[in-house]
């Protein structure tokens, strides 16, 4: 899967692409369609996909011998047209999509819904959005067409991947245990099992890339074995999830001392992959307190309610 910063990069050069020239210097831009106007589509898409396929839930609830437990979607026609429809299995979240997320000027802000449906549920615990996660996965189009995967586990730091993706696994569990098998190889029990459907506004919205064309709804079957809880990316002291100071699960879009980056230059790191969140040269490490249990507290010396790390004054 590409990374978000890739998608956005992506995004700048096939709308530079679409840019038609040919009459002089002028630019016949091809504006990207409103958020507000391709959600509706995408849950109409969604809502027949989940009507009208299945899971193979019978094979969770029964395993034959040597099942996968890897979740497999058919449609609901001819020998299976007495399956249950996946709309009654799916779970659903709703999450507020800002135009600002894909770099549109359209000051919109649209409420999106993803479902997931969870067929094996973990014995261990849950990542958060903001987590490594060791995860297998299959990406694919609601026609069918297979775009991404991994046959095997991979790390994934959650906030690099589309925000649907990560916020969908954070309601998954994952492993229990890693065992070793008598041939030497290992095998993680009890994983989380699911799949997820995401709007294209949780996921690449107007990009486009390998095989996914604009406007896509993406369907992801994953496994969920293991993760970090606690992750802290950026090694400042604070798990990266604590750096979400706006509260919406998404670590990417808070970014204390972006003012400060822009005025010298630099590139901007949101908190979570930030060491020195207020940059005023003492890293955020320095300026908080870490007992030995492992709590945090955040000292505020000059008592304006912002604490140091993130004050500039202080
Ligand atoms: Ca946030
Ligand atoms: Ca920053
Ligand atoms: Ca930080
Ligand atoms: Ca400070």
């Amino acid at each position: 899967m590409q990374l978000r910063k890739v998608v956005l990069a992506m995004t700048v050069f096939i709308f530079m692409l679409s840019c038609n020239n040919d009459d002089g210097p002028g630019f016949d831009l091809i504006p990207p369609r409103l958020l507000s106007e391709v959600v509706v589509e995408d849950a109409a898409a969604l809502q027949a996909y989940l009507e009208t396929h299945f899971y193979n839930y019978e094979d969770f609830e029964n395993p034959p011998a040597n099942f996968d437990f890897q979740v497999q979607l058919d449609t609901i026609a001819g020998a299976n047209s007495d399956k249950r429809p996946l709309i009654q299995d799916v779970q659903s979240l709703t999450l507020e999509v800002s135009s600002e997320d894909f770099e549109l000027e359209d000051n919109e802000t649209v409420a999106h819904t993803l479902y997931y449906l969870i067929a094996r549920q973990g014995q261990g615990g849950s990542p958060t959005s903001a987590d490594s996660t060791y995860i297998r996965y299959q990406g694919s189009l609601l026609n069918g067409n297979l775009f991404d995967g991994t046959s095997d586990y991979t790390w994934q730091y959650l906030p690099f991947f589309l925000r649907g993706y990560s916020q969908a696994i954070s309601n998954f569990r994952v492993g229990d245990a890693i065992v070793e098998n008598p041939d030497g190889t290992t095998e993680i029990t009890n994983g989380g099992v699911g799949v997820m459907f995401l709007p294209s506004g949780l996921a690449y919205f107007n990009g486009s890339s390998n095989g996914i064309p604009p406007y896509s709804p993406l369907i992801f079957t994953i496994s969920t074995g293991l993760y970090i809880p606690d992750t802290d990316y950026d090694g400042d002291g604070i798990p990266s999830i604590m750096e979400d100071l706006n509260g919406d699960g998404d670590v990417t879009n808070d970014n204390t001392d972006v003012d400060r980056e822009r005025a010298i230059r630099s590139p901007a790191f949101p908190n979570h992959l930030d060491p020195d969140d207020d940059e005023d040269g003492i890293l955020t490490r320095d300026e908080i307190i870490i007992d030995d249990q492992g709590n945090i507290s955040f000292p505020d010396d000059d008592n304006d309610g912002i604490p140091n790390y993130l004050d500039r004054d202080s």
